[in-house]
């Protein structure tokens, strides 16, 4: 491109990444993880397109059922959710679906070699106030030998081979690793094309943002309120208090902690014992993607997100996430929680 020309001849799409990606894989290559990647980009713009609509075409608002877990489900989880298993059981190249908005695991027919795990549409309590919401997800290979079975999605978030999200904000955001560094698309409309806007994303090592519902403060245990107010009232010379962000839609607020730096955090506490977010499909690949760009993931005991074993498709866990100083500081604290 000229220097002056405000035209971009040459673009990275999405689809060009991949199959480069894969070249550097080369002979070993199948195709068929390319084709589970485009399969996935598609859920993507048609969920994003929906969602753009929804106020228009009476998409807002609660369906009438609760999902798995006992939450109510928009309209637009319902959809998205459909979109997601029709695009994935389509591909020809996923055996495993595991989604948030169906209780089991969905097997499909056929030799796929893939599992796929994802929220489709997270923060939806904040759609119909068109604030950012999300799809989270993550791909595992099935285990050598396996047909498909629960066993192939009952592993650690370590062995995940890729994982992101999209969120669809003011522009629909795809953020996505395979296990390489860490890559920002967004997508152009007109093209219908992810475009690669964010080249190997680096998480700030310290900055002083921290993310949580302060709401649930009262349920906390003594450690967690303690790291809080630490940063919050700082004893040192000089210091100045962190600044809160809290959106309530985790996509958002981990792509915030990614751009900036910071810390994301939704603890266990005495009322939600296990924490609220679900391991396998939200912490796990949030996990990954922020150790990609540099930063950590752990639990309320300190532990890393990646290193878990989930028991069942639907476990929560208390996540501590984002930059190496915040989430360090954190679990110092940790340390000196309660049992509770
Ligand atoms: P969801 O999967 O039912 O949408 O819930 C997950 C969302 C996250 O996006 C967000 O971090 C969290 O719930 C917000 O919860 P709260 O409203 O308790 O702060
Ligand atoms: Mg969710």
């Amino acid at each position: 491109m000229p220097a002056d020309s405000p035209v971009e001849t040459d673009i990275i799409t999405l689809t060009r990444f991949i199959l480069q990606q894969q070249q550097i894989v080369g002979g070993k290559a199948t195709g068929d993880f390319t084709i589970l990647l485009n399969t996935l980009q598609f859920a993507f713009k048609a969920i994003a397109y929906n969602i753009r609509r929804s106020t228009l075409i009476n998409l807002v608002g609660l369906s009438g059922t609760a999902n798995s877990t006992g939450d109510d489900q928009k309209k637009l989880d319902v959809i998205g959710d459909e979109i997601f298993i029709n695009a994935m059981k389509a591909s020809g190249k996923v055996k495993i679906l595991v989604s948030e908005e169906q209780e089991d695991l969905i097997v499909f027919d056929g030799d796929g070699k893939y599992a796929v795990v994802c929220d489709p549409i997270d923060g939806s309590s904040n759609l119909d106030a068109g604030v950012s919401v999300g799809t989270i997800f993550g791909v595992y290979k099935l285990a050598e030998g396996s047909h498909g079975s629960i066993k192939d999605v009952l592993r650690p978030g370590k062995e995940l081979v890729a994982a992101g999200y999209t969120m669809y904000g003011a522009s629909a955001n795809l953020v996505i690793t395979t296990g390489n560094g860490l890559n920002g698309f967004t997508l152009d409309n007109a093209l219908g094309e992810f475009i690669l806007t964010h080249p190997d994303l680096v998480l700030p090592k310290k900055r002083s943002i921290y993310s949580v519902n302060e709401g649930n403060s009262i349920y906390w245990p003594s450690g967690t309120i303690k790291f809080f107010e630490s940063i919050k009232f700082p004893k040192a010379e000089g210091a100045k208090p962190y600044s809160a962000r809290y959106i309530g839609s985790m996509v958002a607020d981990v792509h915030r902690t990614i751009l900036y730096g910071g810390l994301f955090a939704y603890p266990a506490d005495k009322k939600s014992k296990k924490g609220k977010l679900r391991l396998l499909y939200e912490g796990f690949p949030m996990a990954m993607v922020i150790e990609q760009a540099g930063g950590k993931a752990i639990n309320d005991k300190g532990e890393r997100i990646l290193d878990l074993v989930p028991t069942e498709i639907h476990e929560r866990s208390g996540i501590w996430l984002g930059s190496t100083d915040e989430v360090a500081q954190a679990a110092e604290f940790l340390k000196t929680n309660e049992a509770f």
